[in-house]
């Protein structure tokens, strides 16, 4: 990060003169690092300079150039700017090594969330898994700072809580709160990053079992956090997950809905910011902010503003689209 004093003198750098401040205050609001200056002569009056952003983003998925466009369209200043992703970083996208190199390179500017796409490349590197046949993921298992990439990638987590924000790539069982949640990720979190992750990713393919339990245990409990976290889109209303359907929330299987809508879902008193599902699109709800707007199957890459919740969007190339997409995409990249 940063350090503090830099930050501080950029702004003093950039508007002091020119306001005539003279005293700084900085500190935290929430998860947002603010900078005030004061005027001589104005007592206690004070002045926002700049705040700084967060700025959440939908999949990126080897978007590289659509990520650098949206960094462009909002004036990302790495200097004081937060960047969310939601996940899924790399894969059906031609650029997930370049995208992958620059957002490890921000440093502690970026928060990422692991999505299934991330999990596959790591399982793929350690030959956990074969390769598909629409994964686009040559350039990194090719490349010289491979290792480098993927160590870092293994140590992202799985969810991620600020204020009253929480980052996750797909979504959460109805009977975890956030905190809980959190908890459980750090269990996954232990297993990627400790000396057994190769064979913790090998073992973590497969949709069994389907529903959360107190009581599981091993990697019975581990895969299910994985599955709830990175895949998950509808889910009874008791938690039981449903992995087949990818279309719009109207597709629901009889007996589903999309696990956001579940009644006395314990994770409601939080916003969550999530991505995964392209075809229901960009939704912005009080207290849900989904952002796979369908970049890679020729949508448009979103990133959200967390203080202001002002939208930015870039149109895509459609990557995906000589792939075969996925069952239930009637319209990629449609929006609400
Ligand atoms: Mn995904």
């Amino acid at each position: 990060m940063q350090h503090l004093s830099q930050v501080v003198q950029i702004a003093k750098d950039r508007f002091g003169k020119l306001l005539g401040h003279d005293r700084f205050t900085r500190g935290w609001a929430g998860p947002f690092y603010y900078n005030m200056g004061s005027k001589r002569g104005l007592g206690d009056v004070a002045v926002i300079i700049r705040a700084m952003a967060t700025y959440a983003i939908g999949d990126v998925q080897g978007s590289f150039e659509e990520l650098q466009a949206l960094l462009r369209a909002f004036g990302f200043d790495r200097a004081k700017d937060r960047l969310w992703f939601v996940g899924d970083l790399v894969n059906r996208g031609p650029a997930s090594l370049a995208t992958l190199r620059f957002v490890r390179d921000l440093g502690d500017r970026a928060v990422t969330v692991l999505g299934n796409h991330d999990l596959h490349l790591l399982a793929l590197a350690q030959g956990a898994v074969k390769a598909r046949e629409d994964d686009t993921l040559g350039d990194v298992l090719a490349a010289r700072d491979r290792d480098g990439l993927l160590d870092w990638l293994r140590h992202r987590p799985l969810v991620h809580v600020a204020a009253n924000y929480a980052l996750v790539h797909a979504g959460l069982l109805p009977q975890w709160d956030v905190a809980t949640a959190k908890a459980l990720a750090g269990e996954v979190e232990a297993e990627l990053r400790g000396p057994r992750h190769k064979e913790f990713l090998a073992q973590l393919y497969g949709s069994r079992p389907d529903r959360w339990n107190d009581d599981l245990r091993g990697i019975d409990r581990l895969r299910v956090i994985v599955n709830a976290m990175t895949r998950l889109r509808f889910c009874t209303p008791e938690g039981v997950m449903e992995f087949h359907t990818k279309g719009e929330t109207a597709e629901a299987p009889a007996g589903y809905l999309p696990w956001f809508e579940v009644p006395g879902r314990k994770s409601a008193d939080y916003t969550l910011v999530c991505g995964h599902w392209s075809a229901l699109g960009l939704r912005i709800a009080p207290k849900l902010l989904a952002l796979d707007s369908g970049c890679v199957w020729g949508g448009k890459l979103s990133a959200v503003r967390l203080e202001d919740r002002r939208l930015y969007q870039v149109p895509c190339a459609a990557y995906g689209a000589h792939v075969k997409a996925p069952a239930g995409r009637a319209r990629p990249g449609r929006e609400r």
